[in-house]
C-alpha cells in the first residue's frame, strides 16, 4: 500500500470552479453526469480521482475526449487546453453494492451518501481534495413514488414532475467547498419541521427528516439544533449562512454524523431519543453531536483544511467548541470530568500504543484510520491549551482573527496559530507548536517542600514524554498549568513567586511550564500549604506527585477546583487498588473509605457530580501503569473494593436510593439526569449488598424510562442478579422491532465479564435483530466484545482469536468497521507471552492476506511492529 506524506504537499494543478452534476438514480446502475468548469493552474496534466467507477464518456469543451487513461485510481488527462475549459464526464456507479458505506449507497430504502476525507471519487471523478473548492449544483432524477425527497446541499432552485412515475429536484450551494462536504440523499422519508431567527433577522427552516414513525423521536434533536445555533451567535458570534438547515437520519453509518454544508447526515443514533428508548447519555449525546455538526459550518465548511494532515484544524476545533456547549448548557465540572475520563480511558492508552501519533500526523495510508481520539480529543485540549494561555477574550479576539484572514479558504493548523497569534500582541507560540508534531502523552513528576523558617514552598516540575514509534526523544512542551495553594481551612492562599518574574498569570493561578525541569518558589507561604495541581486538568499529562493521602483526602473535601476534587478521589482508589493487586490481603486504608463516605454524605453538592466522584477508576486507568496487566485481578480488585465500600455504607445508600425513588416528572435537564445517574450508581452499589440482590430486578419492572431500565438490566447482567434472564426477554420481546434499543441489549451482554459472555455472544449473532452489515450492531455486539477487557484476553486465547475471524469476515463487508475492531489488539504489546503469541499468530496471517483491507493493513501492521 502506498504511503502518503505532508513532506509531499504540492498544491492542485487545476481548479474546478463549478461543478453540475445530474444523478439518474438506480439501486445498481446509477448513471452520473458531471459537467465542470476548470481553471488551469500549473500544466495542463490533469490527474482525477476514481474509486469503482464504471467510465462511459469524456468530452472537453463539448468534444469527446479520448486523450487519458485510468490506473490505480486516477484518471489522467493529458494535452488539456491551458485556458479555462468544461470537462464532461458520464459514469456509472453501484450504490447497492456498496457495503462499505463510503460514496453513495443505500442504507434501508434511502440513498445517503458519505464522502469525508475521500467518499467523492466513489462517486464520480474528481479533484477529491479539500483544497479543491468548487461551487455545486444538482439534478437529482428518481422515482418519485420511492423517492419522494430528493435533497442535496444548499437551496432547492427547481422541481417537478417528469415521465414514467420520475420527478427530479435541482439545488445550489452558493459557498464554495470540497467534494467531501457533498451531500445527497433520496428516500420516502418523514420530516418535522421549525424555524430559527438569526441575530440579523433572518429566518432559516429547519428540517429533520427520519424514517417514518419516528418523528416523535426527533424532537430532542430538533431543540438542540435551535439551542447550537443560539449559542455560537453568543459565544461566538457565528451566525448560520444559508436559508435552510437540513438532518437526516440513517441506520447505516460509519459513524455518528456528518457536517455536509447545510445537509448533515446522522447516525440514527444521534437523532432519534425518547424517554422509553434513549438512555440520558443518548440525550446528552444528541445534544453534543448536534451541535458539534452545526458548528462545524464555520470551523470546517467555511474555513477548511488544506489538505487531511491538518484534520485536526477542524476536529480539535470543534470538538472544544461542542464540549464548551455542552458545559455552558450542563454541569460545566461534570461535563469537564467527563471529558477527561473519556481522553484518559481512550487517548491515553491509543498515545502509549502502536497507533500513537501527533495530533498532525506524518503520514498515512488509509485517512480514515485518523479519524481518532487524539486528533479530535487531544486536538481539542491542544485548543483548549490555547483558551487557557489567552483567556476568553484573548481566545475570541484570535477566533475572529481567524474567519477574517481565512474565510473561504483551505488552511492549515500554522495558519490558526497565526491568527492566535497576531490577536493577542504576536504572543510566542514557537514551542507550544510542538503539541503538533510530538505524539505520546507527556508525564509530569512533581515535587514540593516547604520551609517554615523562610516561609517558602517550592515546587518543581520535571517534564518526560515516552518514545513513541518513529519519535525515540522529545524536546519539552510549554504547557499552562493551573494550581492553587489551599490553607488549612481550605481557602486558596495568594500567590507570589520569589524566584521568577513571570508573575503577570499568577492572579488566575497559571504558571508555565517549558523546560525539562522548572522550579517555582512561593514566597510569604505562612503555613505548609495543600498544593492542588493541574487544575481544570489544564494540560493533557501523566501528574506524579508526592503529595500524601492526608493531601489527597484534604483536597477532595476542600478544593476549590471541582476537577481536582474529583482527581483527589481517583488518585486514592488508585493506590489502593494498586496496593490490592500488589497483595490480595491489603486492608483498604480508613482514609479513604471515610472520604468517599464524606462525599455520599455530603447534602451541599449535586447528585451527578456526587455520581462521578465516587465512581471507581475504570479499569484502562488501572491497566494504564502496568507492564502486563492482568484483567481478570484488576477486576476482582474493583470489585472487591466495590463491595466493600457498598457494604460499609449500605444504611446510607439506601436512604439515598429511597429519596431518590419518588415519583418526579421526566424531565432532560442537568438536574434530573444528575438524580438519575446517582440513584443508577446507588442501586449498583446495593445490588453488591446481600439484602438487596432484587432491587434490580423491582427497579427494572417498574422502570418508566430507559435510563432505568439499562441502569437495573446492567448490574443484574454484570452480578448475575435474580431476574436477569426473565428482564432480557422481556426487554427483547418489547423492543426487538427497534434496532437502536436492540442494540443496547445486545452490548449490554457481550460487556459481562462472565466467562458465559462469549458462548453468549456466539448464539447473539444468529439472532435475527443482528446484521453483519450495519456498523451500530457490529459494534454493539462485535466491539463490546472486543472492548471487553476479561473476556478479550480470555486465558484460554479464545476471545482474541475470535475477533481476529471477525475482523477478516467484516473487513470483506466493511473495512472501516472492521479497522475499528482492530483496535482491540492495540494492547499487543502488553500482553502476557502466550497471549501474544496467539495474537501474532492471528495478526501475521491477517496482514500477509492479500484479501485485507489498507485499513486493517495498516493498523494491524503497526501493531505487530
Ligand atoms: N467529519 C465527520 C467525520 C468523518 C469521518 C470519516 N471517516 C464527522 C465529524 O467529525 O463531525
Ligand atoms: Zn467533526
Amino acid at each position: 500500500p502506498v504511503v502518503k506524506y505532508l513532506a509531499d504537499y504540492k498544491a492542485p494543478t487545476h481548479k474546478i470552479e463549478t461543478v453540475d452534476l445530474e444523478f439518474h438514480l438506480d439501486d445498481t446502475q446509477t448513471q452520473v453526469f458531471s459537467k465542470m468548469k476548470i481553471t488551469p493552474v500549473n500544466g495542463n496534466t490533469l490527474e482525477l480521482n476514481g474509486e469503482e467507477l464504471k467510465l462511459k464518456s469524456v468530452k472537453v469543451n463539448g468534444e469527446e475526449f479520448s486523450n487519458y487513461k485510468e490506473e490505480n485510481e486516477i484518471l489522467t488527462l493529458t494535452g488539456l487546453p491551458s485556458e479555462a475549459f468544461t470537462l464532461e464526464i458520464h459514469n456509472e456507479i453501484n450504490p447497492k453494492a456498496n457495503t462499505a458505506l463510503d460514496g453513495l449507497y443505500k442504507s434501508g430504502g434511502m440513498f445517503c451518501s458519505q464522502n469525508e476525507p475521500e467518499g467523492f471519487r466513489r462517486i464520480t471523478y474528481f479533484i477529491d481534495r479539500p483544497d479543491n473548492l468548487s461551487v455545486f449544483t444538482t439534478k437529482i432524477i428518481a422515482d418519485k413514488k420511492d423517492y419522494p425527497f430528493l435533497l442535496s446541499n444548499g437551496n432547492l432552485i427547481e422541481s417537478g414532475d417528469l415521465e414514467d412515475g420520475k420527478h427530479f429536484a435541482v439545488w445550489n450551494d452558493p459557498f464554495a467547498k470540497p467534494a467531501y462536504l457533498y451531500a445527497l440523499v433520496a428516500g420516502d422519508l418523514a420530516v418535522i419541521e421549525d424555524t430559527f431567527k438569526t441575530k440579523s433577522g433572518r429566518d432559516v427552516k429547519l428540517q429533520v427528516f427520519v424514517d417514518k414513525g419516528n418523528e416523535e423521536k426527533s424532537h430532542h434533536a430538533m431543540e438542540s439544533l435551535k439551542k447550537s445555533m443560539k449559542w455560537d451567535e453568543k459565544r461566538f458570534r457565528l451566525e448560520y449562512d444559508l436559508d435552510i438547515y437540513m438532518i437526516v437520519a440513517v441506520d447505516s453509518f460509519n459513524m455518528g454524523a456528518m457536517e455536509n454544508k447545510g445537509l448533515n447526515i446522522f447516525n440514527s443514533a444521534y437523532v432519534l431519543a425518547s424517554k422509553e428508548t434513549a438512555e440520558d447519555r443518548n440525550f446528552f449525546g444528541i445534544e453534543s453531536v448536534v451541535g458539534h455538526e452545526y458548528f462545524h459550518n464555520w470551523t470546517g465548511n467555511r474555513v477548511t483544511c488544506r489538505d487531511w494532515f491538518q484534520l485536526t484544524l477542524k476536529e480539535g476545533l470543534t470538538v472544544f467548541r461542542d464540549q464548551e456547549f455542552s458545559a455552558d448548557l450542563n454541569s460545566r465540572s461534570v461535563c469537564r470530568i467527563n471529558d477527561v475520563r473519556n481522553l484518559k480511558a481512550a487517548q491515553f492508552p491509543e498515545d502509549a500504543g502502536p497507533q500513537s501519533h501527533p495530533i498532525q500526523p506524518k503520514s498515512y495510508i488509509e485517512m480514515n484510520n485518523f479519524y481518532t481520539m487524539t486528533i479530535y480529543e487531544k486536538g481539542a485540549e491542544v485548543i483548549r491549551m490555547y483558551h487557557t494561555l489567552l483567556g476568553e477574550e484573548g481566545f475570541q479576539r484570535g477566533m475572529d482573527k481567524y474567519f477574517e484572514l481565512y474565510d473561504g479558504q483551505a488552511v492549515t493548523t500554522a495558519d490558526f496559530t497565526h491568527a492566535m497569534s497576531v490577536a493577542n500582541d504576536n504572543y510566542d507560540f514557537s514551542q507550544f507548536r510542538r503539541w503538533y508534531d510530538q505524539a505520546g502523552t507527556p508525564v509530569l513528576d512533581i515535587t514540593t517542600k516547604y520551609d517554615e523558617a523562610a516561609k517558602e514552598f517550592t515546587l518543581t516540575v520535571n517534564q518526560s514524554t515516552p518514545a513513541t514509534p518513529g519519535q525515540p526523544t522529545k524536546e519539552p512542551f510549554h504547557m499552562p498549568f493551573l494550581l492553587g495553594l489551599l490553607d488549612s481551612a481550605g481557602n486558596d492562599m495568594t500567590l507570589a513567586l520569589k524566584n521568577r518574574d513571570d508573575q503577570n498569570d499568577l492572579d488566575r493561578g497559571l504558571l508555565h511550564i517549558k523546560a525539562d525541569t522548572e522550579t517555582f518558589v512561593f514566597a510569604n507561604v505562612n503555613e505548609r500549604p495543600v498544593a492542588s495541581l493541574n487544575r481544570n486538568f489544564s494540560a493533557p499529562v501523566v501528574l506524579r506527585s508526592d503529595l500524601t493521602d492526608e493531601d489527597f483526602v484534604f483536597l477532595m473535601a476542600n478544593d476549590n477546583d471541582d476537577f481536582n476534587r474529583y482527581e483527589a478521589g481517583q488518585a486514592l482508589a488508585l493506590k489502593n487498588i494498586h496496593a490490592m493487586l500488589k497483595d490480595e490481603n491489603h486492608q483498604v486504608d480508613e482514609l479513604f473509605i471515610k472520604a468517599w463516605g464524606s462525599i455520599l454524605n455530603d447534602n451541599n453538592i449535586d447528585e451527578e457530580f456526587k455520581a462521578v466522584c465516587l465512581s471507581l477508576p475504570s479499569m484502562i486507568d488501572v491497566a494504564a501503569t502496568i507492564d502486563i496487566p492482568n484483567y481478570r485481578a484488576i477486576h476482582e480488585a474493583k470489585d472487591k473494593l466495590f463491595k466493600l465500600l457498598a457494604n460499609t455504607y449500605k444504611l446510607e445508600l439506601a436512604s439515598i436510593y429511597n429519596d431518590l425513588s419518588t415519583e418526579r416528572p421526566f424531565k432532560v435537564d442537568a438536574k434530573a439526569m444528575g438524580e438519575r445517574k446517582l440513584r443508577g450508581f446507588v442501586l449498583a452499589c446495593l445490588s453488591t449488598v446481600e439484602e438487596h440482590k432484587e432491587l434490580a430486578r423491582e427497579c427494572f419492572k417498574y422502570a418508566t424510562n430507559m435510563t432505568d431500565m439499562m441502569n437495573s438490566l446492567s448490574v443484574m447482567v454484570n452480578e448475575n442478579l435474580p431476574g436477569c434472564q426473565e428482564s432480557l426477554k422481556e426487554f427483547y420481546d418489547k423492543f426487538k422491532d427497534q434496532t437502536l434499543v436492540m442494540q443496547k441489549w445486545l452490548s449490554v451482554q457481550a460487556s459481562s465479564c462472565d466467562d458465559t459472555t462469549f458462548d453468549k455472544v456466539q448464539e447473539l449473532m444468529k439472532d435475527e435483530v443482528f446484521d453483519m452489515n450495519v456498523p451500530n450492531l457490529v459494534s454493539a455486539l462485535i466491539g463490546s466484545f472486543a472492548r471487553n477487557k476479561v473476556q478479550f484476553n480470555h486465558e484460554s486465547g479464545r476471545g482474541m482469536k475470535f475477533i481476529a475471524e471477525m475482523i477478516r469476515k467484516v473487513d470483506a463487508i466493511n473495512p472501516q468497521s472492521a479497522s475499528r475492531l482492530a483496535g482491540a489488539f492495540n494492547d499487543y504489546r502488553k500482553m502476557p507471552a502466550d497471549l501474544k503469541e496467539i495474537a501474532k499468530a492471528e495478526l501475521t496471517a491477517i496482514v500477509e492476506s492479500d484479501k485485507t483491507s489498507k485499513n486493517v493493513y495498516e493498523k494491524l501492521s503497526k501493531t505487530l511492529n
